[in-house]
Protein backbone atom coordinates (compact mmCIF):
# COMPACT_ATOMS: atom_id res chain seq x y z
CA UNK A 1 0.00 0.00 0.00
CA UNK A 2 0.96 3.26 -0.66
CA UNK A 3 1.24 6.11 1.81
CA UNK A 4 0.98 9.70 0.85
CA UNK A 5 0.94 13.00 2.80
CA UNK A 6 -1.11 15.88 1.42
CA UNK A 7 -0.49 19.23 2.42
CA UNK A 8 -3.46 22.05 1.06
CA UNK A 9 -1.72 24.87 -0.51
CA UNK A 10 -5.42 26.56 -1.34
CA UNK A 11 -8.58 25.07 -0.77
CA UNK A 12 -8.02 24.20 -4.31
CA UNK A 13 -4.69 23.08 -4.57
CA UNK A 14 -2.45 20.96 -2.77
CA UNK A 15 0.65 18.66 -3.41
CA UNK A 16 1.46 15.30 -1.99
CA UNK A 17 4.48 13.36 -0.49
CA UNK A 18 5.18 9.99 -0.80
CA UNK A 19 6.01 8.25 2.58
CA UNK A 20 7.94 5.58 3.64
CA UNK A 21 6.09 5.85 6.98
CA UNK A 22 5.06 7.69 9.91
CA UNK A 23 7.69 7.93 12.21
CA UNK A 24 6.10 10.18 15.09
CA UNK A 25 2.84 12.15 15.84
CA UNK A 26 1.70 13.36 18.97
CA UNK A 27 -0.53 16.63 19.83
CA UNK A 28 1.65 19.12 22.43
CA UNK A 29 -0.50 21.45 24.55
CA UNK A 30 -0.18 23.69 21.05
CA UNK A 31 -0.22 22.01 18.03
CA UNK A 32 -0.03 18.53 16.18
CA UNK A 33 3.49 17.58 15.77
CA UNK A 34 4.33 14.62 13.16
CA UNK A 35 7.38 13.97 11.38
CA UNK A 36 7.30 11.24 8.74
CA UNK A 37 10.05 9.60 6.45
CA UNK A 38 9.56 11.06 3.13
CA UNK A 39 10.92 9.28 -0.33
CA UNK A 40 11.92 12.57 -1.93
CA UNK A 41 12.66 15.25 0.91
CA UNK A 42 14.03 12.78 3.70
CA UNK A 43 12.47 13.54 6.95
CA UNK A 44 10.13 15.87 7.09
CA UNK A 45 8.62 17.99 10.06
CA UNK A 46 4.81 18.64 9.60
CA UNK A 47 3.03 21.06 12.54
CA UNK A 48 -0.84 21.11 12.54
CA UNK A 49 -0.81 19.40 9.00
CA UNK A 50 1.53 22.50 7.17
CA UNK A 51 5.13 21.79 6.59
CA UNK A 52 7.64 23.23 8.16
CA UNK A 53 10.90 21.86 6.99
CA UNK A 54 12.14 18.69 4.96
CA UNK A 55 15.84 17.71 5.72
CA UNK A 56 16.48 17.82 1.63
CA UNK A 57 15.57 22.03 1.45
CA UNK A 58 15.56 23.07 5.19
CA UNK A 59 19.18 24.57 4.65
CA UNK A 60 17.85 27.64 2.02
CA UNK A 61 15.31 28.41 4.63
CA UNK A 62 17.60 28.67 7.48
CA UNK A 63 20.86 30.11 5.37
CA UNK A 64 18.36 32.74 4.19
CA UNK A 65 16.83 33.72 7.47
CA UNK A 66 20.41 33.79 9.26
CA UNK A 67 22.73 34.91 6.87
CA UNK A 68 20.70 38.27 4.98
CA UNK A 69 21.14 40.48 8.12
CA UNK A 70 24.58 38.81 9.85
CA UNK A 71 25.63 39.91 6.59
CA UNK A 72 24.27 43.16 6.81
CA UNK A 73 25.18 44.11 10.74
CA UNK A 74 28.62 44.99 10.84
CA UNK A 75 29.27 43.52 14.66
CA UNK A 76 25.79 41.66 15.75
CA UNK A 77 26.70 40.51 19.53
CA UNK A 78 23.82 39.35 20.98
CA UNK A 79 20.67 37.04 19.39
CA UNK A 80 17.35 36.35 20.00
CA UNK A 81 15.55 33.82 18.05
CA UNK A 82 11.36 33.64 18.22
CA UNK A 83 10.55 29.88 17.42
CA UNK A 84 12.83 27.62 15.30
CA UNK A 85 12.46 24.86 17.85
CA UNK A 86 13.55 22.62 14.93
CA UNK A 87 16.89 24.04 15.72
CA UNK A 88 18.08 25.12 12.37
CA UNK A 89 18.23 29.08 12.20
CA UNK A 90 20.16 28.13 15.55
CA UNK A 91 22.70 25.90 13.32
CA UNK A 92 23.54 28.83 10.56
CA UNK A 93 24.06 31.39 13.90
CA UNK A 94 26.48 29.34 15.48
CA UNK A 95 28.87 29.64 12.71
CA UNK A 96 29.40 33.16 13.50
CA UNK A 97 32.37 32.91 16.03
CA UNK A 98 32.12 36.88 17.23
CA UNK A 99 28.38 36.26 18.40
CA UNK A 100 28.12 36.03 22.60
CA UNK A 101 25.01 35.17 23.38
CA UNK A 102 21.97 33.69 21.80
CA UNK A 103 19.11 33.07 23.08
CA UNK A 104 15.83 31.31 21.83
CA UNK A 105 12.69 31.56 22.90
CA UNK A 106 10.37 28.82 21.70
CA UNK A 107 6.82 28.22 22.97
CA UNK A 108 6.63 24.64 22.42
CA UNK A 109 9.34 22.31 24.41
CA UNK A 110 7.90 19.15 22.03
CA UNK A 111 9.15 20.47 19.25
CA UNK A 112 12.87 20.77 20.56
CA UNK A 113 12.77 17.31 22.08
CA UNK A 114 11.42 15.90 18.32
CA UNK A 115 13.79 17.77 16.55
CA UNK A 116 16.53 16.22 19.09
CA UNK A 117 15.82 13.38 18.11
CA UNK A 118 14.01 12.73 15.04
CA UNK A 119 16.05 15.41 12.71
CA UNK A 120 20.30 15.40 14.35
CA UNK A 121 21.38 17.53 11.60
CA UNK A 122 19.24 20.16 11.92
CA UNK A 123 19.39 20.25 15.57
CA UNK A 124 22.93 20.35 15.64
CA UNK A 125 23.49 23.51 18.04
CA UNK A 126 21.66 23.20 21.32
CA UNK A 127 24.78 22.42 23.40
CA UNK A 128 26.74 25.24 22.39
CA UNK A 129 27.64 27.33 25.39
CA UNK A 130 26.25 30.52 23.91
CA UNK A 131 22.92 29.36 23.78
CA UNK A 132 20.09 30.11 26.37
CA UNK A 133 17.07 28.38 25.30
CA UNK A 134 13.10 29.49 27.08
CA UNK A 135 10.00 27.71 26.82
CA UNK A 136 7.87 30.70 27.11
CA UNK A 137 5.65 33.05 24.57
CA UNK A 138 7.91 35.10 22.42
CA UNK A 139 5.49 37.94 22.33
CA UNK A 140 5.27 37.93 26.56
CA UNK A 141 9.09 37.39 26.00
CA UNK A 142 9.37 40.66 24.14
CA UNK A 143 7.19 42.89 26.10
CA UNK A 144 9.74 42.85 29.04
CA UNK A 145 13.21 43.26 26.69
CA UNK A 146 14.65 47.15 26.42
CA UNK A 147 17.77 47.49 23.83
CA UNK A 148 18.56 44.13 24.37
CA UNK A 149 19.88 42.50 20.83
CA UNK A 150 21.40 43.40 17.64
CA UNK A 151 19.50 40.97 15.42
CA UNK A 152 16.04 39.02 16.43
CA UNK A 153 15.33 36.23 14.05
CA UNK A 154 11.24 35.06 14.02
CA UNK A 155 11.63 31.63 12.50
CA UNK A 156 7.49 31.37 13.35
CA UNK A 157 4.93 28.56 11.85
CA UNK A 158 2.44 30.69 10.01
CA UNK A 159 0.03 33.03 11.43
CA UNK A 160 -2.42 30.71 12.70
CA UNK A 161 -2.28 28.16 16.19
CA UNK A 162 0.65 29.55 17.84
CA UNK A 163 2.63 31.76 15.48
CA UNK A 164 -0.43 34.05 15.48
CA UNK A 165 0.93 36.72 18.08
CA UNK A 166 3.91 36.94 16.29
CA UNK A 167 2.07 39.16 13.56
CA UNK A 168 0.77 41.92 15.73
CA UNK A 169 1.64 45.40 15.50
CA UNK A 170 2.27 44.63 19.25
CA UNK A 171 4.58 42.35 18.79
CA UNK A 172 6.48 44.41 16.07
CA UNK A 173 6.69 47.27 18.49
CA UNK A 174 7.77 45.45 21.30
CA UNK A 175 10.91 43.97 19.44
CA UNK A 176 11.88 47.39 18.12
CA UNK A 177 12.35 48.60 21.98
CA UNK A 178 13.80 45.01 22.35
CA UNK A 179 16.39 45.70 19.53
CA UNK A 180 19.70 47.97 20.80
CA UNK A 181 20.80 50.94 18.66
CA UNK A 182 21.16 49.85 15.11
CA UNK A 183 19.06 46.38 15.29
CA UNK A 184 17.69 44.54 12.83
CA UNK A 185 14.35 42.53 12.84
CA UNK A 186 14.11 39.41 10.48
CA UNK A 187 10.78 37.00 9.89
CA UNK A 188 9.14 34.71 7.96
CA UNK A 189 7.02 36.90 5.82
CA UNK A 190 4.53 34.03 4.14
CA UNK A 191 4.08 33.83 0.33
CA UNK A 192 2.75 35.67 -2.37
CA UNK A 193 1.03 33.08 -4.33
CA UNK A 194 -1.96 31.73 -3.20
CA UNK A 195 -4.66 33.99 -1.71
CA UNK A 196 -4.53 33.48 1.69
CA UNK A 197 -0.22 33.52 1.92
CA UNK A 198 -0.85 36.22 -0.19
CA UNK A 199 -3.31 38.33 2.32
CA UNK A 200 -1.24 37.46 5.41
CA UNK A 201 2.39 38.54 3.46
CA UNK A 202 0.69 41.92 2.84
CA UNK A 203 -1.00 42.44 6.09
CA UNK A 204 2.68 41.77 7.64
CA UNK A 205 3.96 44.18 5.30
CA UNK A 206 1.71 46.58 6.45
CA UNK A 207 1.84 46.18 9.80
CA UNK A 208 5.80 46.12 10.00
CA UNK A 209 6.80 49.15 7.84
CA UNK A 210 5.10 51.99 10.04
CA UNK A 211 7.12 50.84 12.84
CA UNK A 212 10.46 50.83 11.44
CA UNK A 213 12.19 53.38 8.94
CA UNK A 214 13.64 50.89 6.52
CA UNK A 215 11.19 47.83 5.59
CA UNK A 216 12.14 45.43 3.38
CA UNK A 217 11.30 41.89 2.09
CA UNK A 218 13.28 39.60 0.02
CA UNK A 219 12.46 36.31 -1.63
CA UNK A 220 13.77 32.56 -2.01
CA UNK A 221 13.59 29.54 -3.61
CA UNK A 222 11.77 27.02 -0.86
CA UNK A 223 10.54 23.63 -2.98
CA UNK A 224 8.29 22.74 -0.76
CA UNK A 225 6.90 25.56 0.75
CA UNK A 226 3.74 27.03 -1.26
CA UNK A 227 4.59 28.13 -4.82
CA UNK A 228 7.89 26.81 -3.65
CA UNK A 229 8.22 30.78 -3.10
CA UNK A 230 8.43 31.87 -0.02
CA UNK A 231 9.39 35.86 2.12
CA UNK A 232 11.46 37.75 4.77
CA UNK A 233 10.96 40.48 6.16
CA UNK A 234 14.10 42.93 6.83
CA UNK A 235 13.76 45.16 9.13
CA UNK A 236 15.98 47.88 11.00
CA UNK A 237 15.80 51.80 11.57
CA UNK A 238 19.67 51.96 11.14
CA UNK A 239 21.01 49.12 8.42
CA UNK A 240 19.78 49.19 4.62
CA UNK A 241 20.10 45.56 3.81
CA UNK A 242 22.55 46.35 0.20
CA UNK A 243 23.67 50.00 0.58
CA UNK A 244 24.78 48.62 4.67
CA UNK A 245 26.33 45.18 3.37
CA UNK A 246 29.28 44.81 2.80
CA UNK A 247 29.92 41.21 0.82
CA UNK A 248 33.90 41.21 1.39
CA UNK A 249 33.30 41.37 5.10
CA UNK A 250 30.46 38.11 5.14
CA UNK A 251 33.09 36.40 2.73
CA UNK A 252 36.30 37.05 4.63
CA UNK A 253 34.13 34.65 7.47
CA UNK A 254 34.62 31.59 5.18
CA UNK A 255 31.58 30.45 6.15
CA UNK A 256 30.47 27.64 3.89
CA UNK A 257 26.74 27.67 2.40
CA UNK A 258 24.90 25.79 0.06
CA UNK A 259 22.30 28.66 -1.37
CA UNK A 260 23.17 31.83 -0.09
CA UNK A 261 26.24 33.88 -1.12
CA UNK A 262 26.82 37.90 -1.38
CA UNK A 263 25.49 37.53 -4.96
CA UNK A 264 22.13 36.22 -3.95
CA UNK A 265 22.49 38.98 -1.40
CA UNK A 266 21.29 41.54 -3.62
CA UNK A 267 19.46 39.75 -5.76
CA UNK A 268 16.90 38.41 -3.15
CA UNK A 269 15.63 41.79 -2.17
CA UNK A 270 14.78 42.36 -6.03
CA UNK A 271 11.10 41.38 -6.28
CA UNK A 272 8.53 40.37 -8.87
CA UNK A 273 6.14 43.31 -10.21
CA UNK A 274 3.08 41.69 -8.58
CA UNK A 275 4.88 40.70 -5.55
CA UNK A 276 5.63 44.77 -5.69
CA UNK A 277 2.29 45.07 -5.92
CA UNK A 278 0.78 43.12 -3.54
CA UNK A 279 2.98 44.46 -0.88
CA UNK A 280 2.50 48.23 -1.50
CA UNK A 281 -1.13 48.55 -2.91
CA UNK A 282 -2.08 45.34 -1.30
CA UNK A 283 -3.90 43.91 -4.80
CA UNK A 284 -3.98 40.14 -5.08
CA UNK A 285 -2.84 38.05 -8.07
CA UNK A 286 -6.09 36.41 -7.48
CA UNK A 287 -7.79 39.82 -8.98
CA UNK A 288 -6.00 40.52 -11.64
CA UNK A 289 -4.60 36.99 -13.28
CA UNK A 290 -6.91 36.72 -16.54
CA UNK A 291 -8.81 33.88 -16.96
CA UNK A 292 -12.26 32.36 -18.71
CA UNK A 293 -14.86 31.46 -16.24
CA UNK A 294 -17.76 30.28 -18.49
CA UNK A 295 -17.76 31.98 -21.55
CA UNK A 296 -16.34 35.09 -20.22
CA UNK A 297 -12.98 36.42 -19.77
CA UNK A 298 -12.80 37.71 -16.02
CA UNK A 299 -11.66 40.32 -14.66
CA UNK A 300 -13.80 42.75 -17.72
CA UNK A 301 -12.23 45.66 -18.51
CA UNK A 302 -12.87 47.83 -21.67
CA UNK A 303 -10.67 46.18 -23.73
CA UNK A 304 -11.38 42.70 -22.80
CA UNK A 305 -11.95 40.32 -25.54
CA UNK A 306 -15.83 38.72 -24.33
CA UNK A 307 -16.66 35.38 -26.01
CA UNK A 308 -19.84 36.80 -26.51
CA UNK A 309 -18.79 39.33 -28.83
CA UNK A 310 -19.18 39.21 -32.59
CA UNK A 311 -15.53 38.86 -32.76
CA UNK A 312 -15.85 35.33 -30.63
CA UNK A 313 -13.15 33.00 -32.71
CA UNK A 314 -15.01 29.55 -32.34
CA UNK A 315 -12.22 26.61 -32.71
CA UNK A 316 -13.49 23.67 -34.60
CA UNK A 317 -12.12 21.30 -32.30
CA UNK A 318 -12.48 18.04 -35.00
CA UNK A 319 -9.81 19.55 -37.22
CA UNK A 320 -7.15 19.95 -34.64
CA UNK A 321 -8.03 16.36 -33.51
CA UNK A 322 -7.45 15.30 -37.50
CA UNK A 323 -4.33 17.64 -37.97
CA UNK A 324 -2.85 16.06 -34.94
N1 LIG B 1 8.69 28.07 9.61
C1 LIG B 1 7.94 28.64 8.50
C2 LIG B 1 6.94 27.71 7.96
C3 LIG B 1 6.01 28.31 7.00
C4 LIG B 1 5.50 27.24 6.11
N2 LIG B 1 4.20 27.51 5.66
C5 LIG B 1 3.53 26.69 4.86
N3 LIG B 1 4.07 25.58 4.42
N4 LIG B 1 2.32 27.03 4.54
C6 LIG B 1 9.54 27.02 9.30
C7 LIG B 1 10.29 26.53 10.46
C8 LIG B 1 11.65 26.14 10.08
N5 LIG B 1 12.57 26.42 11.12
Amino acid sequence: MELWFSEFHSTDFKVDFRIRKQLFGQYSDYQHIQVFDTYEFGRMLVMDNIVMLTEKDEFIYHEMIVHVPMAVHPNAERVLIIGGGDGGTLRELCRYDDLKEIVMVEIDSLVVDVAKVYFPTVATSYDDPRVTLLFEDGLRYVRRCRNMFDVIIVDSTDPFGPGESLFTKEFYGNCSHALRDGGILVNQHEGTFYHNDAEEAASTYKKTSPVFKNTFVYQAHIPVYPAGHWLFGFMSDRYHPLNDFDPDRWNARNIKTDYYNTDLHRGAFALPNYVYRLLHDGVLLDQTFRRVIGDTIWPPNGDTLNTEDEDRVDIDFSEIEKNG
